[in-house]
């Protein structure tokens, strides 16, 4: 881990122990959520500073007892990995934020672990289209080999989901029976070897909870169909919402930035899709998710989920959520910075 440990204030020895206890011993007054950051750091540091963060002693960390939550994918993509990762990773080790799994740090857990078993050499096939998810991490982490093996640790020590008492995290999508079995027969909410192994093996029960919990449901198009998505990859599937009451029609389920072509959109459900549905009821507690790649003003989705992805990495916002104790979600209480603005701000002065 000391490869990710730039500076002396979290290496763990005696002293941010203590204070790690300390902090933890006073109640929190609330906590704020992040999402997908995708090396964005430039602008993260400009969220957090907005929220009342302050970089101390290489740590941001709230002058209250405020906590940071981040919603996973701070890898891929963007300009800044690195810096991105030591930020959270620092407020992580600190006790002032916590983490959960993104699709795309698994992906690249996946890509660089070895596989056991199987016909291929690593858990994630290496073809082009794998490879050009991972690109920028991989080329900004080129000339740091360990500080990507200490990367690698840390997402095997990430949680797959976090549950508080009046609201819960997850990346994608909120699971309530994967997430009981995974506690049934791990006893815990991260990964284990044997458990990452598992869960390249399509089919397992480990390969489910993973695509579940970080990708999220989905839906196979009809008649073998296939869309190209705006950034340029072919899907056979649709990402799907989990908060429909009852739907119907495609269009009824549809939860992506590009939209079904009409003809499918107006199709009817069949009995299998429904049962690859899940649904989130209103009376449940509080859910954050990021992941959707989301547009426009940020706003809650349902009183009782709020996805807090507005594509900050495609010139969208970085998007927070302050967080106390409600059970109805509210539009006012989002935070974000505008990556547009920002970005033509710094090119203008
Ligand atoms: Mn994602």
């Amino acid at each position: 881990m000391s490869e990710l440990s730039g500076d002396k204030t979290h290496s763990g020895n005696a002293r941010s122990e203590a204070d790690r206890e300390r902090s933890a011993a006073v109640e929190m007054q609330g906590y704020d959520l992040i999402g997908d950051i995708h090396g964005c750091a430039s602008t993260l540091k400009l969220l957090l500073e907005k929220l009342g963060y302050r970089c101390i002693d290489g740590v941001y960390q709230h002058p209250l007892q405020r906590q940071v939550v981040f919603l996973g994918d701070i890898v891929d993509r963007g300009p800044r990995i690195r810096e991105a990762v030591q930020i959270v990773y620092s407020m992580v080790k600190a006790g002032q934020a916590k983490i959960v799994m993104g699709n795309h740090e698994y992906n690249l857990l996946c890509y660089m672990t070895r596989a056991e078993y199987g016909e291929h050499p690593f858990l994630r096939e290496r073809t082009p289209r794998h490879y050009r998810i991972l690109k920028e991490t991989l080329e900004q982490y080129e000339n740091y080999p360990r500080e990507l093996d200490a990367l690698l640790a840390w997402i095997m020590e990430m949680p797959l989901y976090l549950e508080f008492d009046h609201f819960r995290v997850v990346h994608a999508c909120w699971a309530e029976q994967l997430i009981e079995q995974l506690e049934d027969s791990y006893g815990v909410q991260h990964l284990t070897a044997d458990m990452l192994q598992r869960s390249a093996r399509h089919g397992t029960f480990e390969w489910t909870l993973l695509d579940r919990l970080l990708r999220g449901t989905h839906l196979r198009l009809p008649n073998n169909e296939e869309m190209i998505s705006r950034d340029g990859f072919r899907r056979r599937f649709f990402r799907t919402k989990f908060w429909a009451r009852q739907p119907q029609f495609y269009a009824d389920v549809v939860f992506q930035p590009d939209p079904l072509p009409s003809h499918i959109a107006r199709r009817a459900l069949s009995v299998q899709d429904h049962d690859d549905l899940l649904y989130y009821g209103e009376e449940e507690k509080p859910l954050f998710i990021g992941h959707y790649w989301r547009e426009g003003r940020p706003e809650p989705i349902t009183d009782n989920i709020a996805c807090l992805d507005y594509s900050a990495v495609k010139f969208g916002k970085l998007v927070a959520y302050r967080m106390d104790n409600e059970s109805v979600l509210s539009a006012d209480k989002f935070v974000w910075v505008d990556v547009h603005q920002e970005f033509r701000a710094q090119v203008a002065g």
